[in-house]
């Protein structure tokens, strides 16, 4: 039920990366008290389908705001709750930034739905992966976060990152611990755990509230 407090409704999947970003950043900027409606596999809702037309999770409503596509909420969540920004202030580092999470939107991001195909188009899928983490892992031999805070980039991979265990992508040989480690660093972020749907929670094994 609808908490009376709370002006934002996210509309979510357990099992799906974008919303899971989403909930992140939700998390990182501390906003506990938010509603979710948690659509499960093949459920329709036909809210979100007047909401939002392209009938896509996530969708986050924020009174008489409606906003899809998982850039723009995150974004519009770090403008709306300004502490701690996750994003620089400096219009070139800004850009740079966004560039990067496009290219993770771009290059990263469907493969997570190829993970869930036929065995054939996942297994090029988990090759894909790991070639396109290669060459990510080498940025952190010397790095805590990807940029020089923690931000809207590191809440971008951390979903990735949690599912790679579960789709059984195998970490590139070379600085694969360091990406590892890293990812490690996220996970044990405080805002992480609360983030994780139970699906997703149970792809590492973690019990809610453990
Ligand atoms: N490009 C999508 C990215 C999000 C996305 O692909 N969401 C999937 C679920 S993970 C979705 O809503 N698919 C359609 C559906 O579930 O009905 C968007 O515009 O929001």
């Amino acid at each position: 039920m609808p908490s009376r407090s709370s002006t934002i409704t996210l509309y979510s999947r357990p099992d799906c990366v974008h919303s899971h970003r989403v909930r992140l950043v939700m998390a990182e900027k501390g906003v506990a008290s938010y509603d979710v409606v948690e659509l499960r596999e093949e459920e329709e809702s036909e809210d979100l389908l007047q909401l939002n037309p392209y009938n896509s999770v996530p969708t986050l409503v924020d009174r008489d705001l409606v906003v899809y596509d998982p850039r723009i909420i995150i974004e519009y969540i770090d403008e709306r709750y300004p502490h701690p920004p996750l994003m620089p202030v400096d219009p070139v580092m800004r850009a740079q930034y966004r560039l990067a999470i496009f290219r993770m939107e771009a290059d990263l991001y469907p493969l997570c739905e190829e993970l869930e195909a036929t065995p054939a188009v996942a297994r090029r899928a988990r090759t894909r992966m790991t070639e396109m983490l290669t060459t990510l892992a080498a940025e952190f031999a010397t790095k805590k976060y990807i940029g020089d805070e923690f931000s809207l980039l590191d809440c971008t991979l951390a979903p990735i990152l949690w599912r790679l265990e579960h789709y059984q992508v195998e970490l590139p040989t070379r600085h694969g611990d360091k990406l590892a480690k890293y990812a490690q660093r996220l996970f044990e972020r405080p805002a992480f755990e609360p983030s994780l749907s139970a699906v997703e929670a149970d792809m590492r094994h973690i019990k809610p509230g453990a």
